[in-house]
C-alpha cells in the first residue's frame, strides 16, 4: 500500500515567506513618515471586510485550472475528485498528432460562494514522437489569456470588475507513476511555463507506487527540479497568518504530492469515502496514510485559493503586462533613463507616439506625392510618344492618299486624251467615209 514520506525528510528549505516588512529603502523612509494616530471614537472603516465578503458574494469568484498530463493519467477524476462533483468531461484521443488543450466552464456554489471554475485540460500531451514542442500550445494558450486581459485593461470603455478573468491561475502537472525519475517532456514543459504559471506537481496515480518507491521517487523528482532551476509554486508561509503555516509547510515538505482520483465510493470499517477497490484491499483518498489528496484539497481550495490567484495578478501577469507595456513605450521609474529617450507617464508616451507617428505621416506624404508626379510625367510621356506615333501615321496616311490622287488625275488626264484623240480619229474617219460615199456617187452618175 503506497503511502506519504514524512514532511520534514525533502524539502526542508522550500519556503515562500509573505512579509508586511518594508523590503525596500524607499518603503521603509515613506513608512518612517506615516505617523501612529489613536481614534477617538468609532468610525466605522474597521466593516471594511465586511464589504469585501459582500462584493465577493455578489460577483464571485473565476478560479482557473490548467491540467497537463499524458492522456488518461487521471486529470478529469482528479478535478471530480477535488471538487467532489461529476464534471463529465470527455476523454481525449490517444492518436492526436500535436498537443491542443480543451477547455470547459462550470458554476460551483458552495454556501453562498460562487465558484466560476474553468479547466483546461491538455490532449494528446506526450503522444507525439517527438515532443520536443509539447509545451508550445500550452504557452500559447497562457500567454493568450494575458494578452486578452491586457487589451480589456487598456480598453477605453472597460469596467475592470467585468474583465473576464481566463487567466491560469494553478497549472496540476501530472507526473507518470513511472517509480523512476521525470522525464525530457515534463522538465522542458516545466521550465517553459515556470515564469507564467503556478505549477503545482503532483504524481498521478500514486495507488500503482509502493510507500518506499513513492519517498525516493519523490525525492528523486525534487532533485530534478531543484537541479535544473524549475520555479514550481509554494505554498506561503504568512507571518500574519500562523495558524495555516503549519499546513502549508507541511504541504511544501510533500511536494511532489501523490494523489489518487476516483469516483466511487468505498467502504472501510463503517466509513464510506472516496476511493479505489482491489482484490487485495481498498485505497481510502481520504485517509493520509494512503496519499495526499486531503493535503492538496485543503491547501488548494481550502487555504491558498486567493493566494493562487493573487500571485498570478502581481506576478505573472504583471511581469507579462510590463513587457507588453515596456513593447509599446512605457518604463518603470527606475529603469527609465529619460535622456536616452524613455518615457514615463501616458501623456509623455502619447505625445511621443503622435510626434513619431506624425513623422511617418509626412514622410508617407511626401513619398506619395513623389509618387505621384512621377506616375503623371510618366503618363505624359507616354501620350506624347503616342500623339507622335499617331501624327506619324496621319502624315503617311496623308501622302499616301496625295499620291493616289496625283495618280488618279494622272490616269483621268491620260484617259482624256486617249478618248479626245478616238473622237479626233472618229472623225477624220467619218469624214473619210463621207468623202469616200460622195466619190462613189460621183463615178456612178459618170
Ligand atoms: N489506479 C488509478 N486509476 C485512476 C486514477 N485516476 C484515474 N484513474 C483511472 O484512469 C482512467 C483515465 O482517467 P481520466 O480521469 O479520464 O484521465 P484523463 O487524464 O482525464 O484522460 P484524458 O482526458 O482522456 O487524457 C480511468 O479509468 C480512471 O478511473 C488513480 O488515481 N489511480
Ligand atoms: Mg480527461
Amino acid at each position: 500500500m503506497p503511502g506519504t514520506s514524512s514532511p520534514n525528510d525533502i524539502n526542508q528549505n522550500f519556503t515562500r515567506i509573505i512579509t508586511s516588512e518594508p523590503n525596500t529603502k524607499q518603503n521603509a523612509s515613506s513608512l518612517k513618515e506615516i505617523k501612529n494616530v489613536k481614534l477617538k471614537g468609532y468610525v466605522g472603516f474597521e466593516r471594511i471586510a465586511d464589504q469585501y465578503v459582500s462584493k465577493m458574494v455578489r460577483d464571485g469568484i473565476s478560479f482557473n485550472i490548467l491540467c497537463i498530463g499524458e492522456t488518461g493519467i487521471g486529470k478529469s477524476t482528479l478535478i471530480d475528485t477535488l471538487f467532489n462533483t461529476n464534471l463529465n468531461t470527455t476523454s481525449m484521443d490517444h492518436c492526436s498528432d500535436k498537443v491542443s488543450l480543451v477547455s470547459n466552464t462550470f458554476e460551483l456554489k458552495e454556501k453562498n460562494i460562487n465558484l466560476k471554475l474553468t479547466v483546461i485540460e491538455t490532449s494528446g500531451y506526450g503522444d507525439q514522437i517527438n515532443k520536443a514542442n509539447s509545451h508550445e500550445e500550452i504557452l500559447k494558450y497562457i500567454n493568450e489569456q494575458y494578452e486578452n486581459y491586457v487589451q480589456e485593461e487598456l480598453g477605453l470603455k472597460r469596467q475592470i470588475k467585468q474583465i473576464n478573468d481566463k487567466r491560469v491561475h494553478l497549472c496540476l502537472y501530472f507526473i507518470c507513476p513511472t517509480g523512476h525519475s521525470l522525464k525530457a517532456i515534463d522538465l522542458n514543459t516545466m521550465k517553459a511555463l515556470d515564469s507564467k504559471v503556478n505549477i503545482v506537481p503532483i504524481i498521478a496515480k500514486a495507488d500503482t507506487i509502493c510507500k518506499n518507491e513513492l519517498i525516493d521517487f519523490k525525492k528523486r523528482i525534487m532533485d530534478e527540479i531543484f537541479k535544473n532551476e524549475v520555479n514550481i509554486y509554494q505554498f506561503p508561509i504568512n507571518e500574519n497568518e500562523p495558524s495555516v503555516n503549519n499546513q502549508n509547510l507541511i504541504t511544501n515538505s510533500l511536494y511532489p504530492l501523490a494523489v489518487i482520483g476516483s469516483s466511487q465510493m468505498v467502504k472501510v470499517g463503517n466509513k464510506v469515502s472516496k476511493g479505489r477497490q482491489y482484490e487485495w484491499g481498498t485505497v481510502s483518498i481520504e485517509n493520509e496514510m494512503h496519499c495526499d489528496f486531503v493535503k492538496l484539497r485543503e491547501s488548494l481550495l481550502s487555504t491558498n485559493l486567493f493566494d493562487l490567484i493573487e500571485l498570478t495578478h502581481i506576478k505573472h501577469y504583471q511581469m507579462y503586462r510590463a513587457n507588453r507595456l515596456r513593447e509599446i513605450g512605457f518604463f518603470d521609474d527606475l529603469e527609465a533613463d529619460t535622456d536616452q529617450g524613455d518615457f514615463r507617464t501616458i501623456k509623455d508616451v502619447y505625445i511621443a507616439k503622435k510626434s513619431e507617428l506624425d513623422e511617418v505621416i509626412q514622410r508617407n506624404e511626401i513619398q506619395i506625392k513623389e509618387e505621384f508626379v512621377k506616375k503623371v510625367k510618366a503618363k505624359e510621356q507616354e501620350i506624347k510618344e503616342i500623339e507622335k506615333e499617331l501624327n506619324g501615321k496621319f502624315n503617311q496616311w496623308k501622302s499616301e492618299q496625295n499620291e493616289w490622287r496625283d495618280r488618279i488625275e494622272f490616269k483621268r488626264r491620260e484617259l482624256d486624251d486617249q478618248i479626245r484623240e478616238f473622237n479626233e480619229r472618229k472623225f477624220s474617219l467619218d469624214k473619210l467615209k463621207l468623202s469616200t460615199l460622195s466619190s462613189n456617187k460621183y463615178s456612178k452618175k459618170k
